[in-house]
């Protein structure tokens, strides 16, 4: 399939010189032919991808430059782990693969952290990277970034394949985003060898060997004994909760979940990246009770939701069990599309296995089909003791977070974006940090679906501005991002992305000069600082305006606020660097539990 024009433009890629400048004949000849560049780029539109996140380099410059004249949005950062970050987190927002595009080996590498945290959290996303030519990889003959990039992605993805020959670019395109979001999404890998890219071939046939592909993400129908099981169930049920996870924020099952919740009248409890699937303010959300829900409840739905570490594993003292590992009790029914999430941790009583959005709807139906009269809210006992210990709790938070003490601290700060947020509910709420994190969590009140991101699964740091340029690019609204210093380190340089870019995102670092707190010091009274602290009183608001953004350096509420809203009100791109007490925070947050040798404060 390769011609000579092909080789005369595979030599220009390789050398990053431009094939469209190698020769006339090149051109005239493409009139009636395809190249690798274009049947990629086609393949991608004709299935409605219409942004490429990702960072030019050998052997995709072209590829980026192309895309970007054949109407595609092309982001460009400027570290490979950002751009793919936000890959993952388009595919999250819109159930379309986010798609990430790399250079070859390091480059790759670079994007295989965000592929494998997407794959962990299920985002549909595509990696697709460049690489070199393979028969110097496979003989190891020390090609230019020369590396098994295919075996390497493979147990990091979802799936992984790699493309050779120019008529296999639609199937190759077809199968990655099949398998990026159908079933439990996840993270795919794309191998685009740098001789791919010039091959040529009949422009017919090549359009010929393109593929839209249909229903991608087919409904999953849950099976009608399953769900009576489940609703059997839950009408037991003495002291029913339900816990809402991020599949069911990205099942785009809105109004289908709150109608279940609302019917039913069981109290529920929303997964960090859940919170505004209802609003946070609703009267059955059992967030601030949390761990009087979780020992307390007798029958656990959960929609979306693994027993993972952040479920304590549905077992131990966090649900009432009498030693770490023991069960505490509870029947579990799981909603997941996954067959093989059940009976992971604990037993799973009811499996309802099928798309959120089928299963939801036929819990309803099924509900409904006993007649109204037949299902009863939860005893009235156990949804006043739940309002009980949330009132106590909000209460609790109400007084802290009417505190004004200098300096800031985590809660002075975040009683200002709490507020902030709910004067703008439709803006996307980015979130990382250990501290920022936790307490922005519980602090800030969401009110709409999919508007909350975060650390998710496994903890990452590094996802900041990754994150908040895709949620900008994908929502085109305002985006506010809430920093832990540390946090903000790991893709401190994307301000300058967010800065070329435009883009109205308003980030705010939570400045306690270092990891968790900034107050620790050498133990050996040495030269060096201690590992956690950073350079104190770090002016990071001037990053941005190194840029042309707004720099705030905000040591009051007040200060913040006007920093805060000023942003909002000019959709300029703005860091706020709100100083707090460096002695505010605890080592690990909330999640102390797991430090082996977390330091008590
Ligand atoms: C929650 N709470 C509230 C409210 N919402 N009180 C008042 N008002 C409101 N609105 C209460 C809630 O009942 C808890 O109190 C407490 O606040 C914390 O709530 P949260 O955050 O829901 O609960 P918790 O225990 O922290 O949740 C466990 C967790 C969570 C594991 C799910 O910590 C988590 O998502 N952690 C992720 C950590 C992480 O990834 N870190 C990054 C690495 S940091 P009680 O009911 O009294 O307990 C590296 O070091
Ligand atoms: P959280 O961290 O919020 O608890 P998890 O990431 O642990 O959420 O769980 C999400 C679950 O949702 C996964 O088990 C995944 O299989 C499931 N899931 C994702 N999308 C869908 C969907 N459309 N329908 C059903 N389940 C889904």
């Amino acid at each position: 399939m390769e011609s000579v024009t092909a080789t005369r433009k595979e030599t220009a890629a390789t050398t990053g010189q431009s094939p469209d400048t190698t020769s006339a004949a090149a051109a005239a000849q493409s009139q009636q032919e395809i190249d690798g560049f274009h049947l990629v780029l086609e393949g991608l539109k004709l299935n409605g991808i219409d942004t490429i996140f990702g960072l030019p380099g050998i052997p995709i410059t072209d590829l980026t430059r192309k895309a970007q004249a054949a109407g595609l949005r092309v982001i460009s950062f400027r570290h490979e782990q950002n751009a793919g970050y936000a890959a993952s987190i388009a595919g999250f927002m819109t159930q379309k693969p986010g798609i990430c595009l790399t250079v070859s080996a390091p480059g790759f590498l670079n994007g295989l952290t965000a592929l494998a945290n997407a794959t962990t959290n299920c985002f549909p996303m595509i990696l697709i990277s460049g690489s070199s030519e393979r028969e110097i990889v496979d003989l190891q003959q020390g090609d230019y970034e020369e590396m098994d990039q295919l075996a390497i992605a493979k147990p990091l993805a979802k799936a992984a394949f790699r493309v050779l020959h120019a008529e296999d670019i639609g199937i190759g395109i077809a199968r990655a985003i099949r398998a990026a979001v159908s079933g439990r999404p996840g993270g795919v890998y794309l191998d685009l060898p740098a001789k791919l890219f010039p091959q040529t071939m009949d422009a017919q046939a090549g359009r010929n060997s393109l593929i839209k592909v249909v229903d991608p993400a087919p409904r999953q129908i849950p099976a009608p004994d399953a769900v009576a099981r489940a609703v059997e169930l839950l009408k037991g049920a003495k002291r029913p909760l339900i816990v809402l996870g991020k599949g069911a924020a990205y099942a785009q099952a809105d109004a289908d979940i709150r109608a279940l919740i609302e019917k039913t009248r069981i109290p529920y409890l929303p997964m960090a990246m859940a919170k505004g699937l209802l609003p946070d303010t609703h009267e059955q959300s059992a967030a601030a009770a949390r761990s009087f829900v979780l020992p307390e409840a007798d029958v656990v739905m959960l929609i979306g939701a693994r027993l993972n570490w952040l479920l304590s594993h549905g077992k131990g003292k966090t649900w009432g069990g009498k030693t770490s590992k023991a069960w505490g009790g509870q029947k579990f029914i799981q909603v997941d599309i996954s067959p093989q999430e059940a009976d992971s941790n604990v037993r799973i009583d009811a499996p309802v296995v099928g798309d959120i959005g089928s299963c939801v709807s036929a819990l309803l139906a099924a509900i409904d089909a006993r007649g109204s009269s037949a299902w009863t809210a939860p005893p009235e006992e156990w949804r006043n003791a739940i309002a009980e210990r949330k009132n106590k709790n909000v209460a609790k938070m109400a007084e802290t977070l009417a505190k004004n003490p200098t300096p800031m601290n985590f809660h002075s700060a975040l009683a200002v974006v709490r507020d902030i947020v709910k004067a703008n509910p439709d803006a996307m709420l980015v979130n990382e940090g250990a501290n920022a994190l936790d307490f922005t969590r519980s602090i800030v009140d969401m009110y709409k679906p999919r508007k909350r991101l975060d650390v998710g699964t496994w903890g990452v740091m590094g996802i900041g501005m990754g994150f908040s340029i895709a949620a900008a690019v994908v929502s085109g609204g305002q985006v506010i991002a809430i920093e832990g210093d540390s946090a903000f380190g790991f893709s401190g340089m994307e301000v300058e992305t967010i800065c070329r870019y435009g883009l109205p995102v308003c980030v705010v670092i939570l400045n306690n000069n270092g990891v968790y707190r900034g107050d620790e010091v050498n133990p050996t009274g040495g030269r060096d600082p201690s590992p956690l602290v950073f350079v104190k009183d770090a002016r990071y608001e001037k990053l941005m305006e190194a840029f042309g953004g707004v720099g705030v350096y905000a040591t009051t509420p007040d200060q913040l606020r006007k920093g805060m809203e000023e942003a909002i009100r000019s959709r300029r791109p703005t860091l706020i660097n709100a100083i707090i007490d460096e002695k505010a925070g605890t080592e690990s947050g909330r999640i102390t539990s797991l430090n082996p040798s977390a330091k008590k404060v």
